[in-house]
């Protein structure tokens, strides 16, 4: 689970970033990737499930978010674990 606070400290909202079996951690990033100059919330399987990316927008009153895509970055039975960075 993840839980999203904004600068301020007040919780937004929290999301599963795998599959709701996926009982490990995630790695979490933020990265500007739709060109809107706002970051996105980038996440990845930490291990031991499937290799899924996850990107989520959060709204500009920081009342809701979005998931704007998902992607497996390697094969679905890749079980290695993901560590991800933003690059913008
Ligand atoms: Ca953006």
């Amino acid at each position: 689970m993840v839980r999203v606070f904004s600068g301020r400290g007040k919780y937004i909202t929290g999301y599963h970033a795998a599959s709701n079996d996926y009982r490990g951690g995630v790695w979490v990033d933020a990265i500007e990737a739709d060109g809107d100059g706002k970051d996105e919330i980038v996440t990845g399987t930490w291990s031991n499930g499937r290799p899924g990316v996850f990107i989520v927008d959060v709204d500009h009153n920081f009342t809701s978010i979005t998931l704007q895509r998902s992607f497996d970055a390697y094969h679905p039975f890749f079980s290695g674990g993901l560590r991800l960075t933003g690059v913008e």
